[in-house]
């Protein structure tokens, strides 16, 4: 079973690429699940937000967590490197990337309730209290659990194909083998101290070697969003993101492969 719904989630995003004539492509998207029992979730009440939800207050029954990783196709990265604000085409990645990932768990809802299974789902983002920035869902942390990918000096997911991707997972009562985590890091300043890129990257002093200033970290995002507005709504930045060494893939495997 599981290796027939990571089949269906990369078959769903290849046609809705073709069939919505979207602006943006994506990669393979990477599937990875998780234990809903998994002890680590009852930690991100203390890790994340007291908040928090466990996989059982999304869906009484629970027995799996379906993460899973959207990366943007090349053009996407390299066209927001140059310049503070961000670039259109980053803008219209978000914006269809979220579509894509509120598609992706309806289509799946309807995948698993055909065979009589149970889902619950979230959606990509502005999910969060606005007072805190914080989500009672975080898609980067069940990733991690999930063994989707790391977490990296710039704070995002970093995957086997990188960080400059979307995230989305839902919440099933089908038992799924979960994944294992790799013990391997995949960022180069959490693996050996010889990179902090990212940090010089930051158009707003709000990411530094020690911490991360959310609040600067918004008000950079939703300069982005007022002057793309015409676009839609886009609260977004992602200079961290790209032009990095992990961008498109794990640069610490990349690093052990080569030397
Ligand atoms: C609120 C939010 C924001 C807010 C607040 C920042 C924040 N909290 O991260 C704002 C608007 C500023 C923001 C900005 C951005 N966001 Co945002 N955001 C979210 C949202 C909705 C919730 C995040 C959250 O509450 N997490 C819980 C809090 C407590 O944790 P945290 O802030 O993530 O910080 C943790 C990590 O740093 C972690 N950590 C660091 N090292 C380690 C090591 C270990 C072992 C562990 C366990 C944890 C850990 O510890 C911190 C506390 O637990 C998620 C969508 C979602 N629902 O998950 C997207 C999301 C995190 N954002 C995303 C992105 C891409 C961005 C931007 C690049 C904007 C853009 N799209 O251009 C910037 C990047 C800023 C940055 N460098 O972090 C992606 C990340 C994708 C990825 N590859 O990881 C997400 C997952 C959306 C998605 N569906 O893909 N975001
Ligand atoms: S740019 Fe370097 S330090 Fe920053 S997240 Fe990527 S690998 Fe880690
Ligand atoms: S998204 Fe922009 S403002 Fe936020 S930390 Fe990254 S570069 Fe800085």
């Amino acid at each position: 079973m599981k290796a027939r719904i990571i089949a269906e989630i990369s078959r769903f995003v290849e046609c809705h690429q073709r069939n919505e004539r979207t602006t943006i492509r994506w990669e393979t998207p990477i599937v990875r699940c998780a234990d809903a029992e998994d002890p680590l979730f009852a930690e991100l009440k203390r890790v994340a937000s007291q908040e928090h939800l466990l996989p059982r207050e999304m869906l009484a029954s629970a027995k799996t967590v379906v993460t899973f990783f959207l990366p943007f196709d090349g053009q996407v990265a390299t066209s927001n490197i140059a310049g503070e604000l961000a670039s259109e085409l980053w803008v219209v990645a978000y914006i269809e990337t979220n579509t894509l990932i509120t598609a992706v768990c309806e289509h799946m809802r309807g995948f698993l309730e055909s065979s009589g299974y149970q889902v619950a789902t979230t959606p990509a983002t502005h999910n969060f209290d606005p007072q805190r920035l914080v989500s009672n869902w975080s898609h980067r942390h069940v990733g991690y659990i999930a063994g989707l990918g790391k977490f990296g000096l710039n704070n995002m997911l970093i995957t086997e194909r990188g960080c400059c991707g979307r995230i989305g997972s839902l919440v099933t009562n089908l038992r799924i083998e979960p994944d294992r985590r790799s013990v391997n890091e995949t960022c180069l300043h959490v693996y050996d101290a010889s990179c902090s890129k990212c940090v010089r990257r930051c158009v707003n002093a709000a990411l530094f070697e020690d911490r991360f200033d959310r609040w600067r970290c918004h008000q950079m995002c939703l300069r982005n969003e007022e002057h793309f507005r015409a676009i839609g709504t886009a609260d977004v930045c992602g200079k961290c993101l790209v032009g990095l060494p992990c961008s498109f893939t794990d640069p610490v495997k990349s690093k052990a492969s080569s030397g």
